[in-house]
């Protein structure tokens, strides 16, 4: 099972993002951890959005429309050490803007490195999440480069982090093998379907 989605627009701010009338999934975490990655595999599509071997790769909030309704949101990734300060401060207010003020914002995905989770920009995600009442869907990513036991012990940490949280799930996840995708776009499909029920009447 794959979401079909194809490419809808671009925003280097606020402004510039479509209207705010469907409910959206937006892709966040570190830079280089694979949100691109991810979208696509769950999009079941190789190239919809731009994946680099260079960390900073997506610099825009890049909108993918999926039939039936609903929106994926791939956003750049925080944590870029290379990029001058000037383009981090815009690019961390373009993120932060759109996750504060974006009405629409059904669930976040955090996309983390299975290798090493839960960072200190992943934390105050988290915080965030939970303060703002976001259902969360974290991707364990690349799992692929774990061995056995050590993908096991990873999940164990993040399962006793998770059962700490509200509206949350973790899953176990590899945009290379395809490892957690259908849980992941069973959660992520029933998202947007019915959006955000704060936003309900
Ligand atoms: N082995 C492995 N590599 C992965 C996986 N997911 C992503 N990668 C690789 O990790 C690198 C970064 O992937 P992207 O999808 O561009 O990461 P991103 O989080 O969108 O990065 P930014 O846009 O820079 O924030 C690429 O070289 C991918 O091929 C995975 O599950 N397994
Ligand atoms: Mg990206």
């Amino acid at each position: 099972m794959a979401l079909s989605a194809h490419f809808l627009t671009s925003a280097a701010t606020l402004a510039q993002c479509p209207a705010d009338d469907e409910p959206e999934v937006a892709f966040v975490g570190r830079s280089n951890a694979g949100k691109s990655s991810a979208l696509n595999r769950l999009a079941g599509a190789r190239r919809l959005a731009r994946v680099s071997k260079t960390p900073g790769r997506t610099r825009l909030i890049n909108f993918f429309a999926v039939a039936g309704g609903g929106r994926l949101v791939d956003l750049p990734g925080y944590g870029y050490a290379n990029a001058s300060k000037d383009s981090r401060q815009r690019w961390s207010k373009a993120i932060d803007d759109y996750l504060s003020h974006r009405a629409s914002l059904a669930a976040v995905v955090l996309i983390m490195d299975a290798r090493r989770p839960f960072q200190p920009f992943d934390e105050q995600l988290l915080d965030w999440a939970q303060a703002a009442g976001k259902p969360l869907v974290i991707l364990l990513n690349k799992c692929d480069k774990l061995r056995h036991g050590a993908r096991l012990t990873a999940e164990r940490a993040v399962a006793a982090r998770v059962a700490a949280l509200e509206d949350a799930v973790a899953v176990p996840f590899s945009a290379v093998t395809g490892l957690g995708a259908d849980a992941a776009t069973a959660q992520i499909a029933a998202f947007l379907a019915t959006g955000d029920a704060e936003t309900e009447a």
